[in-house]
């Protein structure tokens, strides 16, 4: 069987918290096209649900990592360093807003809730991307990270993270002028709204589904595995002329207007 990456590739997944997750779809997708993985979990609370899905992957590499910590980042690099030597991909799946700040308007948001929000949700792929690409330097490499279209338009209650992603979009183009004349990539994928753990409790988004079922020109919502697929293409060898790009995998909702 041929595979969409060398066979000696590999790649690190930071985002997965469970089976649900954009995340993991991707990492079993990447797992499918002949990856090797490392994989990262949040703390002690998500770590037994991520070793169970990792049991399911050919010997990977499994690492705590919250990204807040510049010393558990450092960890994680140093761990992958030790094991392969080297990195092909990154995978940042990884976002986080207080409640407080989803459920109230925009304008009552907090200095911290704030700073918060953006740290987890947008810094974090600038430290993850300094971390990497000394690992990528040899053969270049792809990175990618997830983001929506409130990033560029206003839906109700996503508030401060749509900010955080305006400000990761942004991070994209900033990363991939830096580090493209070694040869990495950056990108985002800016997929449709899915039912994960990053969705739970958010009030209305059964209707926000209905409403891209509604007016998506191809009348139906998207799922992890879609957006899996388009993840395998830019972190692969078929993107290689591809990078500070954000690609919309949402059925085609974004180019509606009424
Ligand atoms: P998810 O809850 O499965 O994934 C979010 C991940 O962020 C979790 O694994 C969580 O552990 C991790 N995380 C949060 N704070 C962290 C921290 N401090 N350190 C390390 N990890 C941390 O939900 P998901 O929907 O798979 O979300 C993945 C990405 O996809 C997010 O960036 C999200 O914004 C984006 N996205 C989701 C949707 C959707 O509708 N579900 C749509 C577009 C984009
Ligand atoms: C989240 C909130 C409001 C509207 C939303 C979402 N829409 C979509 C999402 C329309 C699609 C999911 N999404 C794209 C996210 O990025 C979610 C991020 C998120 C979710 C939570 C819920 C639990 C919590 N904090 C969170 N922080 C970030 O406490």
């Amino acid at each position: 069987m041929t595979h969409a990456f060398p066979s000696d590739s590999v790649g690190l997944v930071v985002g997965v918290a469970n089976k649900r997750s954009i995340s993991w779809a991707i990492a079993q997708a990447a797992a499918a096209a002949g990856a090797r993985l490392a994989l990262t979990y949040q703390g002690a609370r998500l770590e037994e649900n991520v070793r169970e899905l990792a049991a399911t992957l050919d010997d990977p590499l499994l690492a705590p990592c919250d990204v807040t910590s510049d010393a558990e980042i450092d960890a994680l690099f140093a761990a992958i360093a030790a094991r392969y030597g080297r990195l092909d991909f990154l995978v940042h799946g990884v976002a986080f807003a207080h409640r407080d700040d989803l459920d109230r308007p925009f304008v009552e948001t907090s200095r911290e809730g704030f700073r918060r929000a953006l740290d987890v949700s947008a810094y974090s792929l600038v430290a993850l991307a300094r971390g990497a690409a000394p690992l990528m330097a040899e053969r270049g490499g792809s990175i990618l990270t997830l983001s929506y279209l409130g990033a560029e338009r206003v839906f109700p209650n996503y508030n401060v993270m749509g900010v955080a992603k305006a400000a990761l979009e942004s991070s994209v183009r900033y990363l991939a002028a830096d580090l493209g004349p070694k040869n990495i990539r950056v990108n985002a994928i800016s997929a449709g709204p899915i039912k994960t753990l990053a969705a739970s409790g958010i009030s209305g988004f059964s209707s926000i589904l209905q409403t891209y079922r509604d007016r998506a020109p191809l009348r139906r919502t998207v799922d992890a595995a879609e957006v899996a697929d388009a993840a395998v293409f830019l972190l692969g060898p078929a993107g290689r002329a591809v990078t500070g790009e954000v690609l919309l995998v949402d059925g085609g909702y974004h180019a509606m207007g009424l």
